[in-house]
Parts: structure tokens; C-alpha cells; sequence
């Protein structure tokens, strides 16, 4: 048990459940806390859980908005999901409202508490949770393009042959249709990706649609993705309460583009420790400045 690990999970649905169990079993938290506006979805999924959570000791219980408020992490992973077809975007007005109640609701919020957003679309409601809050930018952070990018690492490992983890790649700016692939700056064992004779076979327009289309697709063959994005947020957790300073692309305040989208930042005890400025070329740049000013336009509604 160490500490900054009591961890509080906004919203029990798939989401939410999928990132409690692969939380546990990373034997790091000292509790894990569910809260979610059905009572009943609270008892369910901690009955199951705790099934899980015997075997790996990680102490899970139902919770109250106010308990979650004192946690050292909150998780919100709360309200409406995707329909198929529908842009992320489209979500804002139903998150908004729910946003708004879990924020109110947990009140008074620890002042030294990191939030991680993970409901969508995730960059808006970043911006939101934040200045509703009112804690510093550092401490609410977004899941952002986390998800895609370990998308893209696990496409470039199969095209290049070697480990997804031994790929240094990020996907940049909205996590969602405007997001973008800074390829000049992906290195393979410190050798940039663009030097490798494969890279010049690569369909860039096909893989940036299959890496933003992926989560659309499994929508479509099941209705909601939920396995990926909780090991994710698992992930980011992870490195929260052991203060692991791993650098990931995740949705932060970047003051370079005056907005809230997803750069590479290392991540701590505090939340983000350090935004990191990525090389790009003109028309990456062009692109991610497109993404920022598309949420730009959005975040300045809210
Ligand atoms: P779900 O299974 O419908 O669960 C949502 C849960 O939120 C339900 O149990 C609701 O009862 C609960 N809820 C609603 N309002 C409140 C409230 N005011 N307070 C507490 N709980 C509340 O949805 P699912 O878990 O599949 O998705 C949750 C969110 O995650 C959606 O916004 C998705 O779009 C988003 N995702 C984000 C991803 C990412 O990469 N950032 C990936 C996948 C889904």
C-alpha cells in the first residue's frame, strides 16, 4: 500500500467497471471507491468486482460523491456514451449536465486531488471539469489520445515488426476526428520512423483512419468500447499514485495552443509535471493547430 492510492471511480458503467478491474490487479491502491447515481449499478458491479478483488486483495466498496471528493485520484468516467455514427463532439450537451452535477456533488473537492476525465468528448470536459473545480490546470488531466496512440504503436509494431512498446509515437490535439499523427518525431529504437524503408510504403491517410476509426467500429459490432480505455486509464492511474513521471499523451491545459488537447506529459503525484513541445513539420504543425482551433471554438461556448 502507498500512499496518494485511494482512488475513486465517477460512474459504474462499462467503462468505469473495466477500469476497476484492471486497477486492482495492479495491487497498488489502498481502496478503490464506486460511485455512480443508480445505486443499484453501485451494488451490482461491487458485488462482482469483490469477487475479483479476493484474489487480488485490493480493498473495492461503494461510495458516497462526498467520499469521492477526499480521494487522492477521481476518476470520472460518468455519463452518456457514442451512438453509432455519432461524432464524440455531438456528447457535449448531455456530458455537460452530468459533468456539472458529479462536480457539484462531490463538493468540497481535496485541493491536492488529480481529477482524470475520461467521459467524452474527453477534451472539452477536461476544460470544463477544471474550471469547475477550480483546481489547478496540472491536477485535471484527460485520458485524451492515450487510447490512440497505443492504437497506433500496436499498427506500426505489426508493420514494422517489433514490439508496439519499443515504438515512441504519439497521436496529438483532439481525441477525436481532428486528431493527428506527428510522425516526423516517432523514433524506433532512436532511429526516426521515417528512415526505415518500410515507412515509405506506409498509407498515412489509411492508418490515421483506422486508428481513429477503431473505437467507431467496435461501436458498431457491439455498441460501446470499454476494455481498452480501462486499461488505459488503469495505466495512467498507475503511474499517478507511484509517481512514475512517465511521459503520455494525455489531455492537458497547453499553453503553446491555448487550449485543452492532448500533448506528451510527464505524470506524477501532482498530475502533469511537464508539457513537452513535439518536432513537427509545417503541415503537421498546420494540422494540430487545425485541432486546437476546432476545440478552441467549442471550449470558448463553456
Ligand atoms: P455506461 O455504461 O452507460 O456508464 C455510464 C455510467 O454513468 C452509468 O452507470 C450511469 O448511471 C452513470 N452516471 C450518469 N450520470 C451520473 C452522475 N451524475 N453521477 C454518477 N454517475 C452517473 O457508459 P460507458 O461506461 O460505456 O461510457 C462512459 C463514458 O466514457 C462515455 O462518455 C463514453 O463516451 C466514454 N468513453 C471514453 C473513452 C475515451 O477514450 N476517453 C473510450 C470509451 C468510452
Amino acid at each position: 500500500m502507498v500512499s496518494h492510492s485511494r482512488v475513486a471511480i465517477v460512474g459504474a458503467g462499462a467503462v468505469g467497471a473495466s477500469l476497476a478491474y484492471a486497477l486492482m490487479f495492479k495491487n497498488i491502491c489502498s481502496e478503490i471507491l464506486i460511485v455512480d447515481v443508480s445505486p443499484d449499478i453501485v451494488k451490482a458491479q461491487v458485488l462482482d468486482l469483490a469477487d475479483a478483488a479476493s484474489v487480488s486483495h485490493t480493498r473495492i466498496r461503494g461510495a458516497t460523491p462526498e467520499e469521492a471528493g477526499q480521494a487522492d485520484i477521481i476518476v470520472i468516467t460518468a455519463g452518456a456514451k457514442q451512438r453509432d455514427g455519432e461524432p464524440r463532439t455531438k456528447l457535449i450537451e448531455r456530458n455537460y449536465r452530468v459533468l456539472k452535477n458529479v462536480i457539484g456533488s462531490m463538493q468540497p473537492i481535496r485541493q491536492d486531488a488529480v481529477i482524470l476525465m475520461v467521459s467524452n468528448p474527453v477534451d472539452i470536459l477536461t476544460h470544463i471539469a477544471r474550471k469547475l473545480s477550480g483546481l489547478p490546470a496540472n491536477q485535471v488531466i484527460g485520458s485524451g489520445t492515450y487510447l490512440d496512440t497505443t492504437r497506433l504503436c500496436v499498427h506500426l509494431g505489426e508493420i514494422f515488426d517489433v514490439n508496439p512498446q519499443s515504438i515512441n509515437a504519439f497521436v496529438l490535439g483532439e481525441h477525436g476526428d481532428s486528431q493527428m499523427i506527428a510522425w516526423d518525431a516517432a523514433t524506433i529504437g532512436g532511429q526516426p520512423l521515417t528512415s526505415f524503408p518500410e515507412y515509405q510504403n506506409i498509407d498515412k491517410k489509411a492508418v490515421s483512419k483506422i486508428v481513429s476509426g477503431k473505437a467507431m467500429e467496435i461501436i458498431r459490432l457491439k455498441g460501446a468500447t470499454f476494455y481498452g480505455i480501462g486499461a488505459c486509464a488503469a495505466d495512467l492511474v498507475h503511474t499517478i499514485v507511484l509517481n512514475k513521471k512517465v511521459i503520455h499523451p494525455v489531455s492537458v491545459y497547453a499553453e503553446k495552443y491555448g487550449v485543452t488537447l492532448s500533448m506528451p506529459a510527464k505524470v506524477g503525484w501532482e498530475g502533469i509535471q511537464h508539457v513537452y513541445d513535439v518536432p513537427l513539420s509545417k503541415e503537421e504543425e498546420e494540422r494540430l493547430q487545425a485541432s486546437a482551433d476546432a476545440l478552441r471554438e467549442i471550449e470558448q461556448l463553456y
